[in-house]
């Protein structure tokens, strides 16, 4: 067992039994031009993210840790994405128009795909989810089962969206999960630090926090046996 000093308390876990979950480190949040700037967002604000996560998914490559990616995004013919979801608020865009890195947030396009920087390794699964959760509609609650997974490391964007939704219910579904705070981004530099407190509080109620250096910190003795 390895134990990351985190809050609201240590986190401890089995390297054998844990997965680290990278959400929607796709160009659509990411980059200009991209579902998260349609809707009115500085995309700049989570270029923070990235250099943390590189160096986050060294360590874990390195001690064998189970990596699953997700990206949100779309059938081509819509068939997935409920209207309440297509015709919400007044983007420049909606969902499935043509945009500079093609359709947005649709499957298959540039757009929809993960930034260069943290693309998956040969052998690391990627989750296609149409929602904000990354259970709903997707295999992962089996694939996490199937592997004897009882314990998350979730990191990406944005902090109070999938990130948020996709916790409580790992939370729900008995997982320990850990939220890396420089690994995760928001658009809004308030809903980062309420989104990191909202976790954390009440003994923490849906799970644990802490800095990416003290989970690889916790690491490198599996580093060290491999
Ligand atoms: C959003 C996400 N913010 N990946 N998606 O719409 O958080």
């Amino acid at each position: 067992m390895a134990t990351v000093d985190a809050h609201p308390g240590p986190f401890t876990f089995d390297p054998a039994t844990t997965a680290l979950i990278v959400i929607d480190m796709q160009r659509d949040f990411m980059e200009p031009g991209g579902f998260g700037e349609t809707l009115g967002n500085d995309v700049s604000q989570l270029r923070r993210v990235i250099a943390p996560t590189e160096a986050l998914l060294r360590a874990c490559r390195a001690a064998s840790l189970t990596i699953i990616h997700t990206r949100e995004g779309h059938l081509p013919d819509l068939s997935d994405c409920p209207p309440a979801k297509l015709n919400r608020g007044e983007p420049s865009q909606r969902i499935g128009a043509p945009g500079p890195m093609g359709r947005i947030l649709i499957r298959g396009e540039h757009g929809h795909d993960i930034i260069d920087e943290l693309a998956p390794a040969p052998g690391e699964l990627v989750i296609d989810k149409p929602g904000k959760g990354a259970f709903y509609n997707t295999t992962l609650g089996e694939v996490l089962a199937g592997q004897g997974i009882r314990s998350l490391v979730v990191t990406g964007v944005t902090t109070e969206v999938c990130v948020h939704t996709t916790v409580r219910e790992a939370n729900d579904r008995g997982y320990e999960c850990l939220v890396l705070s420089d690994c995760v981004g928001s658009y809004f530099p308030e809903f980062q630090e309420a989104g990191l407190k909202m976790i954390a509080a009440q003994g923490g109620i849906f799970g644990w926090v802490a800095p990416s250096t003290a989970f690889i910190a916790a690491l490198q003795p599996s580093l060290q046996r491999t």
